[in-house]
């Protein structure tokens, strides 16, 4: 297996670890499957069931001006899907910090097409005019047809997943990182002397050991047992990820009966990565992934609390229904052969909730 550790375009250097495992990563980036998957749906165990492999550019930008990576505005770019989640959490810190100004953005279109004529890959293409899809734009940088093409642009020999979202360095022409969880990390801090909403700080560092908490069983249970449901090609892994994901959300119902947030009553980097997965659950995952024992609906708090997310300044603008339907609906066809996307729920979440109950 090759992975690529990015530093600068020039800096790229191709290696293979010992018994693949990166000393210097995270623990979420240290175990690699030994092939590296061309797509979520070749994310298979040998037991069926759905395994994510780990992100690859991992380069942090920081506030200190010295640094390869510097926090200046208007150097730094993030590729999104509107229709994927962990995109969407970068979109909304970016949103709810005020980097408006700092940092630009560019959504693809919501349903993979073919990226290559000499293969057979499907992924994220940028729309081809700038009316041929709402909300869909063109890569406003380096042309690019399609994701893919930026992976290439950054690394010659990248064999990894072309995954969004991608924050891509305009100077040194590069993939800065395209792991969500240190993207948010990097705007709820780093560009501080920047940012139209410094004050709000989403990690606090007395919540921070329950915030780290909370986001592992939520990613486990949740966020990513949503998928574990979807994708399972045998009845047995995909009665535990249902069995993982209902005993996490009752746990979520539970706390949310008591608290306006999932870690108090402070809004914090947790609630922003759980409210991208409920935002989607009855109009998708209800259906698509099969995670049809329960609907969010059915759960006053979480869906009470799911609104009153969506309904925090910058959040809604981060929310395209139309691309997230249209993206799961009709891009997995071995879960979705004709590609049918349901009528309903058509779900208003800027309708009135509850939450305010609680001081916050
Ligand atoms: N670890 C990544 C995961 C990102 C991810 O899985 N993105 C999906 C869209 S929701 C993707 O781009 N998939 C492309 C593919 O599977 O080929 C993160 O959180 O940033």
């Amino acid at each position: 297996m090759i992975c690529l550790l990015s530093s600068a375009k020039s800096h790229l250097l191709a290696f293979r670890p010992q018994n693949n495992v990166f000393p210097f990563l995270p623990h979420s980036c240290l175990k690699f499957n030994h092939q590296m998957a061309r797509s979520a749906l070749d994310e298979m165990s040998d037991s069926g069931a759905f395994q994510r492999t780990a992100s690859t550019f991992r380069n942090l930008i920081s506030r200190d001006p010295n640094s390869q990576f510097p926090a200046e505005s208007g150097r730094y770019h993030l590729y999104i899907s509107y229709a994927c989640p962990w995109a969407s959490r970068c979109l909304a810190f970016l949103k709810v910090k005020g980097l408006d100004k700092a940092i630009s953005f560019t959504s693809v279109k919501p349903i993979w097409e073919r990226t290559k004529d000499s293969d057979e890959h499907m992924g994220w293409v940028f729309a081809a005019t700038p009316t041929e899809e709402p909300g869909a734009d063109l890569d406003p940088l380096n042309g690019a047809k399609t994701i893919r093409a930026l992976y290439e642009l950054a690394s010659t020999n990248y064999t990894g997943k072309y995954t969004v979202p991608v924050l891509w360095d305009k100077k040194l022409k590069t993939i800065v990182n395209n792991e969500s969880a240190e993207i948010i990390r990097m705007f709820n801090t780093e560009f501080n002397d920047i940012a139209e909403n410094p004050s709000l700080d989403l990690y606090p560092p007395s919540l921070r050991a329950q915030i780290d908490e909370t986001n592992e069983w939520i990613y486990s249970g949740i966020n990513n047992g949503v998928y574990k449901c979807g994708f399972a090609r045998k009845q047995e892994p995909y009665e535990e990820a249902a069995k993982q994901l209902y005993d996490a959300l009752d746990k979520c119902e539970e706390i949310l009966a008591k608290q306006r947030y999932i870690c108090g009553n402070t809004l914090t980097e947790a609630d922003i990565r759980l409210f991208v997965t409920l935002i989607r659950f009855d109009e998708v995952y209800a259906v698509h992934f099969k995670c049809n024992k329960k609907l969010l609906r059915e759960y006053p708090n979480l869906f009470n609390y799911t609104k009153d997310i969506y309904q925090v300044p910058g959040m809604s603008s981060t929310v395209n229904m139309a691309h997230i339907k249209r993206h799961y609906y009709g891009s997995h066809p071995s879960i979705n052969p004709f590609g049918i996307i349901p009528v309903g729920p058509d779900i208003d979440y800027s309708s009135p909730h509850d939450r305010d109950r609680f001081s916050s």
